[in-house]
């Protein structure tokens, strides 16, 4: 690969190892904060937190979280572990209110989202403080390298839409802690193990996290789904890239939205014991 943009080879041969980074620079303080604000003034308007319905995918929905996907500084990290040609298959909101009981199960993503590649990078970026205590990401280090076996429990404070937990006993290995200030972001292994516990502070930890991948890659679970081109060019046209929102909620842009998680929705439960209530 060519020179590196920002990553220096050891964090580019730790991730290869270990399947992550943290914490990495990714938006000033400045910028966090207004991506905060406009998250936050869109839920006033709601009248209630951002939901199941807007929280994924939303760069189709929103002009500041399509500029946060296509943010200089975050595809140059993922341009050094993935190539310069590069998609972005996912964005999505990961919230949890202060005081909350909701958690994260140990999952690995991969295992459920139908992509063929190897090389998916999630960025994690945080728009508020995110210490342990606030229920920052762990991760199982090199836990990439293999393929371990989840449960559904659908339990009702996983924000996992199947409420998925991984059957090893998480105790017997030794988790690494991705604690984030406002503006840092980590970067995992689409196959890395990881989970998050619940929120102990007096402010919301609120995230939004971005799905990486080179354009080669395709989807196996359902014949049309979305990913936008951020950098490079795409040379296999395996998903349709959908458009830059002409403005926030644009009709035109709520309606491709709609179409792009119905194809996640459906591709997120193919094989499911049931849907939940949809997360995403
Ligand atoms: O926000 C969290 O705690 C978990 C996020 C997550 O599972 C992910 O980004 O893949």
């Amino acid at each position: 690969m060519a020179t590196s943009k920002v990553l220096s080879e050891a964090q580019v041969a730790q991730y290869r190892e270990q399947g992550f980074l943290a914490p990495i620079p990714a938006l000033t303080p400045a910028e966090a904060a207004a991506a905060r604000d406009s998250l936050e003034r869109h839920e006033t308007a709601l009248g209630h937190p951002i939901g199941p319905g807007e929280r994924s995918k939303s760069h189709y929905l929103f002009t500041w979280v399509d500029a946060l996907m296509r943010h200089e500084r975050i595809l140059d990290a993922v341009e050094d572990l993935i190539g310069p040609d590069i998609l972005c298959w996912g964005s999505i909101f990961w919230i949890k209110e202060a005081g909350a009981p909701s958690y994260v199960g140990w999952h690995q993503d991969l295992q459920y989202w139908g992509l063929d590649t190897d090389d998916l990078v999630n960025v994690w970026v945080a728009l508020s403080p995110a210490p342990l205590e606030a229920g920052c990401m762990q991760v199982l280090p090199g836990s990439h390298h293999e393929r371990l076996d989840h449960v559904e429990t659908y339990h009702e404070d996983n924000l996992l839409s199947r409420g998925q937990e991984l059957t090893i006993d998480i105790g017997e290995r030794e988790p690494a802690t991705m604690a984030l200030a406002a503006g840092e972001m980590s970067m995992h292994d689409g196959r890395l193990a990881h989970g998050s516990g619940p929120n102990t502070t007096d402010d919301r930890r609120i995230g939004i996290a971005f799905q990486y991948m080179p354009t080669r890659a395709r989807q196996t679970l359902v014949e049309w789904d979305t990913a936008s081109l951020v950098r490079g060019v795409d040379e296999f046209g395996h998903f349709d890239h959908g458009r830059v929102p002409e403005a926030d909620l644009h009709p035109d842009a709520v309606a491709f939205h709609r179409r792009a998680v119905t194809a996640l929705r459906e591709l997120i439960y193919a094989g499911a014991e049931r849907e939940s209530d949809p997360s995403v």
